[in-house]
């Protein structure tokens, strides 16, 4: 099998990816780095990621960046572990909304509120439209639960609920209940376990 190598720095969005590896469950390298210290911006690295970003990941020859596209590639390249929704299946396009949803509507909606614009934009200009919308849309798709496409687990939680924790964390998105109900339910799986403690481990390191 072709060899996985994700390019990691501990904290940061790469844990979303590490979380991701952990629930596919295949074997993989982690290649560290500084960010501190600029690794990436390295021109070894820049060949990996021109963006300077991580996450990364190597699989075989291939290279993927984008926390979202390395999850969906990720549930795609191995439909064992039934982390995606698979082409044919009329559940697909919910799943694929929720992939794109995290980096292109609740991240955008996030770090506007954080940084906020010297002029207030024209909401049909935001991709996300407003950061109400966004919240009260995700607020509802969390309730129902356990996961976003009901009983089964998929990248899709990864991406959102990564997301999800991050903002509470950092008091970027607001406190909800169902917000709060889902990150706990996250927060059982082992997969999610094993990787935050690697990833203490490095930042410890
Ligand atoms: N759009 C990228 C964002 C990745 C990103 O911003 N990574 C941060 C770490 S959380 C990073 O590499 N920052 C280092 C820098 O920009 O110098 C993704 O979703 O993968």
């Amino acid at each position: 099998m072709a060899k996985l190598t994700l390019y990691h720095a501990a904290p940061s969005r790469s844990s979303i990816t590490r979380w991701m590896l952990e629930e596919v469950g295949e074997p993989y390298d982690i290649h560290l780095l500084s960010l501190d210290k600029g690794d990436n911006r390295a021109p070894e690295y820049l060949a990996v990621n021109p963006m300077g970003k991580v996450p990364a990941l190597k699989h075989g020859d291939v290279v993927i960046t984008e926390a979202a596209a390395i999850c969906a590639y990720l549930a795609d390249e191995f439909p064992r572990a039934k982390l995606n929704v698979p082409i044919g299946d009329p559940r697909r396009g919910v799943y694929l909304k929720w992939l794109f949803f995290g980096p292109g509507c609740i991240e955008p909606a996030m770090t506007d509120r954080a940084f906020p614009r010297k002029e207030e934009p024209r909401r049909a200009m935001l991709g996300y439209g407003d950061f109400d919308t966004v919240i009260d849309v995700l607020t509802k798709a969390v309730t129902k639960g356990p996961y976003l496409m009901g009983e089964q687990f998929t990248a899709a939680d990864v991406i959102i609920g990564s997301t999800l924790r991050w903002g509470t964390m950092f008091k970027l998105l607001p406190e909800r209940p169902e917000f709060a109900a889902y990150v706990g339910r996250l927060a059982q799986r082992p997969a999610l376990q094993r990787a935050e403690a690697q990833d203490k481990e490095l930042a410890a390191a």
